[in-house]
């Protein structure tokens, strides 16, 4: 019989299946196991068929270390030029975020970067960045346009990012983020702008292929919730899915317009009021926590995380990296700040950053170790899962997996 037969199988492991009843969905002395990408196998030694012990090409015992589905992180701005360490100065120095934007610095330093660079340049400079986060577990990250706001640099951030995807092992949805900033072009004519970017701009890279979903800054030093539910109206139209940067500095009300769009999600929703979040749960929009750039913005309103949690909402939690608010290259950084800083426990955390980013994305095939999904996972030198947000950097990652393909860590750490 060869219709059993596992590209691979690890036995003597411990998963983390967060598909399972229980913390953390655990399976203590669990084996998976998987062919042409896909999981065949996720249960305990015991349930495991002498068949597929037998058959399997490859059998590699993990020695009781811990399995997670590969980690995913579902919002980040990682193609971009330069850097802006030079405002992180400025900042330190006493000069707001705000006061560093309207002076011509903020995210309109990245964009005259970003436009000067083309694919190329935006490509190499970007590829350390994705490596580091590959280096963290991540098998699948979302990557933002918006540093661009021509049509033709949106256009290059976004091909960047499909070119990043077939150098690198590791699965690149792209958003466009065509409200991010107004252009210094077009301050006279905001609605001439917002016209563009919703009747031009987004037809032209959606038939071109390159847009998976959208986004938008919806705040008062970017854009209205009118202006972004506009934008919205024209993505569903064209049954493009829809998130937003929403409630992170004041309260405009953007989680309860992109909730009535549908939207997969929220995005870092520090000043959501506790009596939104039923508008969210209804909707089955993802709450997106960014807890990295509340730190670095040094912000004071905690995200209602007591009123998601009662109501519900699911909770991811994303690096944000970006130049400006959010210089983060780990998305376990990230695990850990979501935890110490917004109070999440560990197992949330992880659930965040794997299964609720999955549903952030749209993405119904990963997120979780179970048959039939994707073999996206990741083996670690820990000896619980909560250690996964406790550690502060340290070498954990013992094997990542990409599409039932391992990076081939483990053998070279024995
Ligand atoms: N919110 C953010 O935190 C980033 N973009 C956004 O819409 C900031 C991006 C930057 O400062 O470059
Ligand atoms: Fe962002």
């Amino acid at each position: 019989m060869t219709t059993s037969r596992l590209d691979e199988l690890w036995i003597n492991a411990n998963l983390a299946t967060l598909a399972r009843s229980g913390p953390y969905g655990a399976v203590q002395n669990g084996a998976i196991g998987w062919r042409d990408g896909v999981l065949q196998f996720v249960g305990t030694m015991r349930e495991l068929p002498e068949a597929m012990m037998r058959q399997s090409n490859r059998l590699r015992d993990a020695g009781g270390r811990w399995v997670t589905p590969g980690l995913i992180d579902c919002h980040t701005h990682a193609v971009f030029a330069g850097n802006r360490a030079e405002e992180f100065e400025q900042r330190l120095a006493g000069r707001s975020y705000a006061q560093i934007a309207a002076a011509g610095g903020g995210i309109m330093r990245s964009v005259s970067l970003t436009r000067a660079a083309g694919v190329q340049a935006l490509v190499r400079s970007a590829k350390p960045r994705l490596d580091a986060l590959i280096d963290d577990g991540v098998t699948t990250l979302e990557v933002k346009s918006g540093y661009g706001l021509t049509l033709d640099a949106e256009r290059d951030m976004l091909l960047a990012a499909g070119e990043l995807a077939r150098a690198l092992p590791v699965a690149v949805q792209r958003t466009f983020l065509g409200l991010h900033a107004l252009p210094p072009e077009y301050r006279e004519d905001r609605a001439a702008f917002v016209s563009l970017v919703i009747c031009e701009w987004l037809p032209k890279l959606h038939a071109l292929g390159l847009i998976d979903a959208v986004d938008a800054f919806c705040e008062h030093l970017a854009f209205s919730v009118a202006e972004c539910a506009r934008f919205f109206a024209a993505a569903q139209a064209l049954g493009i899915p829809r998130k937003l940067h929403a409630e992170q500095l004041s309260h405009l009300g953007g989680s309860v317009m992109a909730a009535s769009f549908g939207a997969l999600s929220v995005d870092h929703v520090e000043y959501l009021e506790a009596a939104e979040a039923a508008a969210l749960k209804r909707a089955g929009t993802v709450a997106v926590l960014l807890p990295a750039a509340y730190v670095v913005l040094r912000e004071a309103k905690l995200p209602p995380i007591a009123a998601l949690r009662a109501a519900g909402v699911p909770m991811a939690v994303a690096t944000d990296l970006n130049p400006g608010t959010s210089p983060v290259q780990s998305l376990r950084t990230a695990m850990n700040l979501a935890c110490s800083v917004f109070g999440l426990t560990p197992e949330e955390s992880l659930a965040g950053a794997s299964q609720h980013a999955a549903a952030a994305l749209g993405l119904r095939d990963r997120g979780q170790l179970q048959c039939g999904m994707r073999a996206d996972l990741c083996l670690w030198n820990i000896e619980h899962p909560s250690e996964l947000s406790y550690w502060w950097g340290g070498r954990l990652l013992c094997e990542r997996v990409f599409e039932g393909r391992p990076d081939g860590r483990w053998s070279a750490q024995a």
